[in-house]
């Protein structure tokens, strides 16, 4: 019952959602600086209603996040007091570049990175490097519309070639897109993509769509040709669909709505689009425009690896029953035989086992678990400990899932980072106390707080799994 030896166990950030240091270091305004908290960011981050500058009546919790922007040395240092061998983390495009089409880059950004990844490598930790994870340059958005743009493929592998070049020896594991499928869902966070008044939303997001798998494809190609040792991932937001009952018509509508996620994966691992998404885009008028060497560039630069985020599974039902699980951006029907999290979200460790096996079988590529958690309030006791058993029970019970995977059904998994290893902002509401961490961050949904960092309960089991494999799980 074992983990190979060289399974990377870790955590995953991302940039916006802990550095903070929104202005500073040269850095520039990205969309995700402007998705406030409150009754307003899910009109912004779908892209309905346009943010383009902040204003005083909202609350924009990325400017400061959790100051990792300062404090990473002190951060690193605790994930490797857990033992961790990666950490998952991502670059903020607009410190490298801070408007997105400049041709030279911005070296405080550069060296900001550099920083880091010498500070993992102290400890022995390889960082696992997202590309974009949801961030876009605010001038990109307002001067090209964002990934519905085909330049945007031009800026991308500039930024790619850059990164690549410069942090040769440093970083070997890359992910192209975080989450790519969460253009269909949150476009303006994921894509920077705003729509305008009348237009056909579907053709816009499957446009940008093709513009960031062709970019997908040509980063793979010049990681490989910039260093050998590079291996290149894609990222999606999984969680297999399960049909509310076996009749044919839940069954048939599940594989559906499977395949809008798989849509991405396919096109990312196989190397062309697939059939049943060709057909349907050209019953809906909304075949994306292609240039002549897309398909070539697709079909000859395919991802090294899968990686993939699993918070629950999905399950939808035809029977026009509107009884929807809450919270997620994904609409799920709520299905009777799971629990649910605070903020609504089904809790199904069998569901990892069952993802990790239709993803392996559909793709026969290595795959990398780079988000799994529970987000949840943590409430200190009167000594100000965190007891976080909710925490402890839903990962223990998520890892068992995978080892069953791993070495009852012979899954070919890298390795496993849990979301948020350290409290950081939520990307669905912005809110500061949907928390993740193994660490406690002193901070609120409003910004108070001294931001001062402290080990929970969950810490000292986190680096217990670690330092026995996976084996010691209690
Ligand atoms: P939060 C849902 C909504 C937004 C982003 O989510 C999501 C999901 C999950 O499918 O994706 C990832 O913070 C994302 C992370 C994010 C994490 O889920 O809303 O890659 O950036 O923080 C958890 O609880």
């Amino acid at each position: 019952m074992k983990f190979r030896n060289d399974f990377l166990w870790g955590g995953a950030t991302a940039a916006n959602q802990c550095e903070g240091g929104y202005n500073e270091g040269g850095r520039g305004l990205a969309n995700v600086d402007l998705c406030p908290t409150g009754k307003d960011r899910s009109a912004v981050i779908t892209g309905k209603l346009k943010m383009y500058n902040f204003d005083d009546d909202h609350f924009y919790p990325a400017k400061v996040a959790i100051d990792m922007y300062h404090n990473f040395k002190e951060d690193i240092k605790l994930f490797a007091e857990m033992g961790f061998k990666v950490y998952r983390m991502s670059i903020a495009w607009s410190r490298i570049f801070p408007m997105g089409d400049e041709e030279t880059p911005n070296e405080k950004g550069l060296k900001f990175y550099e920083d880091i990844f010498e500070e993992c490598h102290k400890y022995g930790i390889e960082p696992l490097v997202t590309i974009t994870h949801f961030d876009c340059p605010m001038h990109l958005i307002e001067k090209y519309g964002g990934w519905r743009n085909r330049k945007m493929i031009g800026f991308y592998e500039n930024l790619c070639n850059v990164i690549f070049k410069r942090y040769k020896g440093l970083v070997k594991y890359w992910l192209t897109f975080n989450e790519i499928n969460m253009i269909l869902h949150a476009p303006f966070m994921g894509a920077g993509i705003c729509f305008e008044e009348g237009e056909n939303e579907e053709k816009v997001k499957y446009q940008a769509a093709h513009h960031e798998l062709v970019a997908s494809a040509i980063a793979t190609k010049i990681a490989h040709e910039v260093d050998e040792k590079n291996k290149v991932g894609c990222m999606f937001a999984a969680g297999s669909v399960y049909p509310y009952s076996c009749n044919p018509n839940d069954v048939w509508e599940a594989t559906k709505v499977d395949r809008e996620s798989y849509f991405f994966v396919d096109v990312q691992a196989r190397g062309k689009y697939p059939n049943y998404a060709l057909k349907e885009m050209e019953r809906k008028g909304i075949t994306p425009t292609m240039e002549e060497r897309d398909k070539e560039l697709l079909e000859k630069y395919p991802v090294d690896f899968i990686a993939f985020s699993y918070y629950n599974s999905r399950c939808v039902r035809t029977d026009n029953n509107d009884d929807l699980a809450e919270g997620n951006l994904f609409a799920s029907a709520k299905n009777p035989y799971l629990e649910f999290s605070e903020w609504g979200w089904p809790i199904d460790p069998l569901g990892l086992r069952i993802t990790l096996n239709h993803v392996y079988d559909r793709y026969q590529k290595p795959l990398f678990i780079v988000e799994n958690g529970l987000g949840a309030k943590d409430i200190p006791d009167e000594n100000g400990n965190i007891n976080d058993d909710y925490r402890i029970n839903y990962l223990r019970e998520h890892i068992k899932a995978m080892r069953d995977a791993v070495v009852l059904d012979g899954v070919d998994l890298m390795g496993y980072t849990s979301w948020g290893p350290i409290d950081l902002v939520s990307a669905g509401s912005g809110e500061m106390e949907k928390r993740y961490g193994f660490i406690y961050v002193d901070r609120d949904n409003k910004g108070n707080g001294t931001l001062k960092r402290s080990k929970k309960k969950s810490f000292y089991w986190y680096k217990k799994v670690i330092a026995s494999n996976g084996e010691d799980l209690n």
